[in-house]
This record gives structure tokens, sequence and C-alpha cells, in this order.
């Protein structure tokens, strides 16, 4: 009898919800969308159709692998924690704590483990070398909440259902389906945007398909929005347009620091016209409602920490930041624990090399190959990743995979052998999708209405599998000196202790001055993350838990967003702090930007709908056909550099031969190649045979957004020549 479960999309932060239908055998003979679902109404894109392939991809690995030279073999479990125990404390004792890095990837975001066991696991190992693909994504937009809201993770989120004005600059959600904005089904979510009368502005380098259904698209020269995003901030406040309704410092400051910063200075260097710019700045003071949003166009670029403050900025002066229709703060189910209350401080220590601050706790990952490489005292010895293959998501990614050959240790945590993880001692895999329970802790924060959803495992563990939450606790574990024989159970108890504790001594709390053990007996769960989860749920704001989430396994509607701002400032004024010293110190690296040549060409990258990153290419109904790794050049930049079918890309770092596309939805001056791609040297067959190259082998790890450390991928400067065939 086929059977047919309800389940979370695990792949990218639409988190749609599935329904997933199985035969006898337990394999997956249809995944739709969930119609029962009261967010994302069944909707279900490429990606999510094929998760079935995914999960049963017959490269996956199910059981330990230990590498013995260049040789892989299977291992016990046993013998594999045991190898990691030997591995990690061996340097640990030789060299110390920070010798040990330990690396979160994108996909922790979507796992429950990823986010359970981050905080424990970085405590238990004590070393300042915590890395994640943060710091390639966006970090910025935590530098800049940091300091203007005291919160690093107060992002707002557009009202995307209720707004009027939707301006997006370099995101591209028809295709990625949004980024810390939760919306399933944005095609339709942006059309009936545009149905009720609003109105819909993309500002990208790139005609996308977010442009492509937009009222109004400019080309944007890389790099370069914070001129434009100044030059409509410029025009609020010279026009009298400036309505701050929100309790806040700093706008005469402000008033002075961008008075230089003219629609026409803007036009001179990132290529919008002046009367549109002063245009836009109008008609965005002038809706009812507006919304401004930004992701990795505007985040993975030389100046992302002053694009996502300006970003903010331009809502705040518009009055549209926390109210209806504007962008707003969601409320999570479960216990915010991610928030401490604390003002946000940067750079509470540095890395050893580049003297780089650490960031919410972490440093950057384009400063790990250095760490890596450079002797003396803290020298990182030793990697734990879970989930990331950064030899081809980092900058200069080649380089980092040489530098992992050099580690004394490497354990991965991750199912596949692939260009990353290839270079481990260790790797732990986790077991098939339909296997794990997936609750979104983090992209639950971010979602464009209250909402929650919990899925339990649709399918047992077998006898020789480990649950992902078992592999993360028992590397805490380790981590700790508690070796690898010890309870996993205890690292759970500890957490849940740590909740109750936190949930009677806070002032206010309907348990304030409760026993813990008395209240530990009322919480419910088959396992240690359910349970934590049910804890975080009973004190979270809407006094669920697991049992009513799992009596309701197609998701819970929570509402539209509701105001929050005033509980969430905690700057040391109490105050939302529009010019922060950090960000308007960096206003000096922008204004030498601005009398710097422009490079001839620039490379940008390229999301596809049917990749997420570095780990769909396996699963053949997602490459081939439009899913392929081309470089994208305009027509006129093809005569113009004499190009054929191939080219050859230089930057500052590498070079590289890539195929060539004449493509006149990118602008002249810019090419766009995808990443994730150029697969080698692991066991993905179907991915090695559509390879591709390895985008990040031309990016340069030593240009960074300094207020953040993050990566730069947009607006790489690079040549371009025809590819000579010697
Ligand atoms: N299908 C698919 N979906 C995904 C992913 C995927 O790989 N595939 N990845 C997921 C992940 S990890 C993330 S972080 C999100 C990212 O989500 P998005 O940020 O929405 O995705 P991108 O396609 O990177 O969009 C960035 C846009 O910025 C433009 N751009 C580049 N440089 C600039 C610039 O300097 N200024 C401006 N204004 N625009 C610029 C690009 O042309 C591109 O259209 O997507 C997620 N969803
Ligand atoms: N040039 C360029 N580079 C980029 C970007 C860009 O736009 N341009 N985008 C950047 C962004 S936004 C991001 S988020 C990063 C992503 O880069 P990474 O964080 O490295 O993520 P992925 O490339 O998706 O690799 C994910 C790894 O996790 C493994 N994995 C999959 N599912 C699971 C699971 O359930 N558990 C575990 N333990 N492992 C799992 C996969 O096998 C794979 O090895 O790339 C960045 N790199
Ligand atoms: S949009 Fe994202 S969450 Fe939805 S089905 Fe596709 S991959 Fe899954
Ligand atoms: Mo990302």
């Amino acid at each position: 009898m086929p059977t047919t479960a309800p389940r979370t999309c695990p792949i990218c932060d639409a988190v749609c919800g599935l329904k997933i239908t199985l035969d006898d055998d337990n394999r997956v003979t249809s995944v739709k969308g969930d119609q029962d679902d009261p967010f994302s109404k069944g909707y279900i894109c490429p990606k999510g159709a094929s998760l079935g392939r995914l999960d049963e991809d017959p490269d996956r690995l199910r059981v330990p692998m230990i590498r013995d030279g260049d040789e892989w073999r299977e291992a016990s479990w046993d013998e594999a924690f045991l190898a990691v125990e030997r591995g990690l404390t061996g340097v640990i004792e030789k060299y110390g704590r920070d010798a040990v890095a330990v690396f979160f990837g994108n996909p922790t975001y979507h796992t429950m483990a990823g986010f359970l066991y981050r905080i424990p696991l970085i405590q238990s190992l004590a070393s300042r070398n915590v890395y994640s693909s943060g710091t390639i994504d966006h970090m910025p937009k935590h530098v800049a909440c940091g300091h203007l809201y005291g919160d690093a993770f107060a992002i707002a989120v557009p009202d995307v259902d209720r707004t009027d004005y939707f301006m997006v600059i370099g995101a591209n959600p028809m295709e990625s389906h949004g980024s810390l904005f939760t919306a399933p089904d944005m095609p339709a979510r942006l059309k009936a945007l545009r149905n009720r009368g609003g109105k819909l502005v993309v500002v990208d380098p790139r005609r996308t398909r977010t442009a492509a259904v937009a009222d109004e698209h400019h080309f944007v020269r890389p790099g370069t929005d914070p001129f434009l995003l100044l030059g409509i901030v410029h025009t609020l406040l010279t026009e009298n347009l400036a309505t701050v309704t929100i309790d806040a410092n700093g706008l005469d400051e402000l008033r002075e620091v961008v008075r230089e910063f003219t629609p026409e200075v803007a036009e001179r260097v990132c290529g919008v016209p002046a009367e549109d710019i002063a245009r836009l700045a109008r008609e965005l003071a002038a809706a009812p409602t507006a919304a401004v949003y930004s992701r990795m166009g505007g985040s993975v670029v030389e100046f992302g920490s002053l694009t996502q403050w300006l970003v903010d900025l331009v809502n705040i002066l518009t009055g549209n930041l926390d109210r209806p229709g504007g962008t707003m703060f969601t409320r999570t189910a479960a216990l915010e624990v991610f928030r401490s209350g604390e003002p946000f401080v940067p750079g509470r220590w540095h890395s050893r090399v580049r003297g780089l601050p650490e960031v919410i706790g972490e440093l950057p990952t384009a400063t790990l190959a250095d760490e890596i490489e450079t002797p003396g005292e803290g020298q990182v010895r030793a990697l734990v990743n879970i989930a990331a293959n950064q030899v081809l998501a980092a900058p200069n990614g080649p380089r980092l995979g040489k530098a992992f050959e050099s580690l004394d240790f490497m354990v991965c945590v991750d199912p596949y052998l692939n260009e990353t993880t290839r270079h481990a001692n260790v790797i732990l895999p986790p077991p098939r999708i339909l296997q794990m329970p997936h609750y979104d802790f983090l992209l639950q924060i971010v979602t464009a209405r209250n909402y929650t959803r919990f899925s339990p495992a649709i399918l047992p563990l077998e006898p020789d599998q480990r649950s992902e939450a078992e592999i993360m606790a028992r590397l805490t574990l380790i981590a700790a000196g508690a070796g690898a024989a010890a309870d996993p159970a205890g690292v759970d108890e500890m957490f849940i202790g740590q909740l109750l504790g936190g949930a009677t001594q806070m002032p206010g709390s309907p348990v304030e001055g409760m026993d813990v053990a008395d209240l530990r007996a009322t919480i419910e769960g088959d396992d240690g993350p359910e349970q934590i989860l049910d804890t975080m749920l009973k004190f979270g704001p809407y006094g669920l838990s697991l049992a009513k989430l799992k009596a309701n396994p197609n998701g819970i509607d929570l509402g539209p967003l509701e105001p929050r701002l005033k509980e969430l400032v905690c700057t040391p004024s109490g105050k939302v702090e529009l010019a922060p010293p950090a960000l308007v110190a960096d206003l000096e690296r922008l204004r030498a930007r601005m009398v710097a040549p422009t490079p001839e060409v620039v490379l940008i990258g390229r999301r596809q709908l049917r990749s997420n990153n570095s780990w769909l290419h396996n699963v053949s109904s997602l490459v081939g056909g439009s899913n392929k790794c081309v470089l994208h050049v305009n027509p006129a930049d093809i005569a113009k550099f004499g190009l054929g079918e191939q080219a050859v890309v230089r930057s500052a770092v590498s070079e590289l031969v890539v195929a060539v596309e004449a493509n006149d939805a990118i602008m002249p001056g810019v090419v766009s190649l995808p990443h994730g791609w150029g697969h080698s040297g692991g066991r993905q067959r179907v991915a090695e045979d559509n390879a591709g190259v390895n985008a990040n082998a031309l990016t340069d790890e030593s240009v960074l957004d300094v207020p953040s450390g993050n990566a730069v991928f947009n607006g790489v400067p690079v040549t371009i020549s025809p590819y000579e065939v010697v």
C-alpha cells in the first residue's frame, strides 16, 4: 500500500510543504506541493519535485568512511568516532584548542541538528576559529542590523503580501525563491502585488526573471549600489520627504554624511540616471507602503555592510520599517534563543594572520586558508567541517582545498564524497533526507507571515545508521574531552536544563521561580531534539507544543507580521542608531571607490532554478538543459572581445576556460558565471559528468567587505579573451 506523508522541503529558504508518496519498498513515487500548507499552499519547484531522486541517490554515503592515504574504506561508527577522538584530541593536546577550526555550511541552516548542536559544539570546542557560510553570504546584514538596532538578528522581512511598492536590489527571488525572506511561491506573491496595483522595481546588472515580471528594471554597475541608495537617502533628506516614525538617534549626522552623495554622483558611479534615482526616492516616500530588499547582489560585494545599512535606512526614512506593508520582524514560534539581549559588539577577538575582527562569534571564511597555511602559535591544524563544500563555495576555493590537504586532521559531516570532503580523514554521513525530522529553527525567523511547521522523519533509521543529531552530539562530547563513548543524551539534557533554567529566572516569565525538575517532567518528545523543540515551543510566544505541531502536520499559520521593533532594540542608547560610527567610517572606503577607475569587465554570480549551491548536481533531472555552467556575456562584448564558443576569464587570482553564451539580459561590461560547479575528485557520478568550472577559482579571498569580513563574489574585476586552441 502506498503511503503519503507531509514534509517540509529542506532544500531552500522557501520551506515549501510537500506531500511525499512512497511505495511498499519505501521508494518515493511522487512528490507534490502540499495544498494544505497554509503558507506554501501547494507550491513546489523542480528541486522539491526531485526530492525523491535526491534522497535515493546511490552515491550518498550510508556509513562512515575513513581515508588511508588515497584509499577510502567503509568503517563502523565506533571506529569512525574513535578516529575522530584520536585526531581531534591529538591536535588539542599538542597545539591547544584554537588549532581546531569548525565550519558550518549552508545546509546547517536547514537541518535541525545543524541548529541545535551549533552552540554546544562551539562551546565545547572553545576555539576562536569558528567559521560558517555566513561570511560568504549574509554577514553584512547582521552587521548592519547589529549597529542599527543592537541585535544582529533583528532582520526585517519585506511584508510582500501587503506592500504597495517593492524594490528589489540585487536579489532574484523568482529563481532563488527568497532568502532572509521566507515566502513560498514568490511568483504568485509578486503577481498578486501587481494585480492589486502595487509596483515592483528591480535593480540588477542582469534582466533576471524577477526583473522580467517587474514594472521597472534598472541596470546597475556591480558593487555600486551604496551610491544609488545614498542618492535616494540624499533626496529623501534634502527634499524633506523623510518621516522617521521610530525612536532613533543620528538623523542630523546622517543629513551631514549624505550631503556629498547626490543622485548625480551616484549616476556617475552606478550608471542609473540621476533623475531616476530622485524619482525612485520620491515614489518610495509617496507610496502608501513600501519595502526595499537586497540580498546577494548587495551582500557579497565590496560594500555589503554599507548597502545593507542603507537599505534599512531607506525603509526607516520612508516610515516603512516595522509597519504593515513595509519591512517587519517575524515572531517565531520557538523561543528566540539566538537573541542575547546584549548590544552588538564586533571585534571581541581578531583573526591571527590578517587581524580581521570576529563578528557574531565568527571569523571570515576568506581568511581560513591563511589560518591553516601560516605557521605559528594558534595555527589551524584540524577542521570539523559540517555540511560545507568550500572548495566550490569559498573565495579562491582551490587554495582552501590545498590547505585542507595540509591539515593534521579533518572530519566532515556530509552525505557525499566531493571536492571538499575528499580531503577529510573521516566522513560521517547523516541519514537520508526522509529519515530526518525537520524543523526550520532559523528560516522561521524570517518568514513573511508568522508560521510554524514540524515534520517527523518519514522513514526509520537502519541499524547501521546514526541520526545527524547523534553525530553532532558525539562530536560535541569529543570536543569537550568526554570521549567517543560518552552518552549523547547528556548534551540534549544540558540544553533542556539551560532553557528551563533561563525561563525560571527570567523576570515576568510565566514560570518565574518554578522548580526546573517539575518543569522538566512536563516536556514531551520521542528523543532529545524533539524534547528541546517542545521546550522551545512551550516557552515561545504562542505557548505551542510539539504535540500541537504533530497534530497539525501541514503547518500552522500564526497570522500576519505585527510591529515589534521596540522589544528588539538593544543598542546602548535604547534607540535605533541611524548613523553608527563603524558604518559612517566605512564611507571613507566608498569615497576611494568614487575616484577609482572602473574595470572594463567584472564578474558576477548567477543562481539557477535547478541548482542549490554545489550539492544538487548529482541528480540527473536537475542537470542539463538550461542548467549548465556557462558564462553569460552581452552580445556587444562578444563582438568587442572577439569571443567564440569558449573564452578565457582571468582574475587577480587565476584563470579559467569557460563556455560562452551570448545573452542580452546581462549588461555590457559584466559577465556572469554560476557557482557550485567544477565537480571533480569525488564520488558523484552524475555531477562529474556535468562538471562545469569552479567560479570560485576566480574570486579573490584578499578582497573583503571590511566591516563584516564578508567575501566578494559580485563585481570581481576580470579580463576576457578568446580561447585559442593550440
Ligand atoms: N535555485 C536556487 N535557489 C537558491 C540557491 C541556489 O543556488 N539555487 N541558493 C540559496 C542561497 S544559499 C541563497 S544565499 C539565496 C540567494 O538569493 P538571491 O540573492 O535572491 O539570489 P541570487 O541569484 O544570488 O541573486 C543576486 C542577484 O544580484 C544580482 N547582482 C549581482 N551583483 C550585483 C550588484 O552589485 N548589485 C545589484 N543590485 N545586483 C547584483 C545578480 O545578477 C542576481 O540577480 O538563494 C537560495 N536559493
Ligand atoms: N561565486 C560564488 N560563490 C558563492 C556564492 C555565490 O553567489 N557566488 N554563494 C555563497 C552562498 S550564499 C552560500 S550559502 C555558499 C554555500 O556553500 P556551502 O555552505 O559550502 O554549501 P553547499 O555548496 O551547498 O555545500 C553543502 C554541503 O553540505 C552537504 N549536505 C547536504 N545536505 C546535508 C545534510 O543534511 N547534512 C549535512 N551534514 N550535510 C549536507 C552537501 O553534500 C555539501 O557538501 O556558497 C557561497 N559561494
Ligand atoms: S522552492 Fe525551495 S523549498 Fe520550495 S520546493 Fe523548491 S527547493 Fe523546496
Ligand atoms: Mo546562501
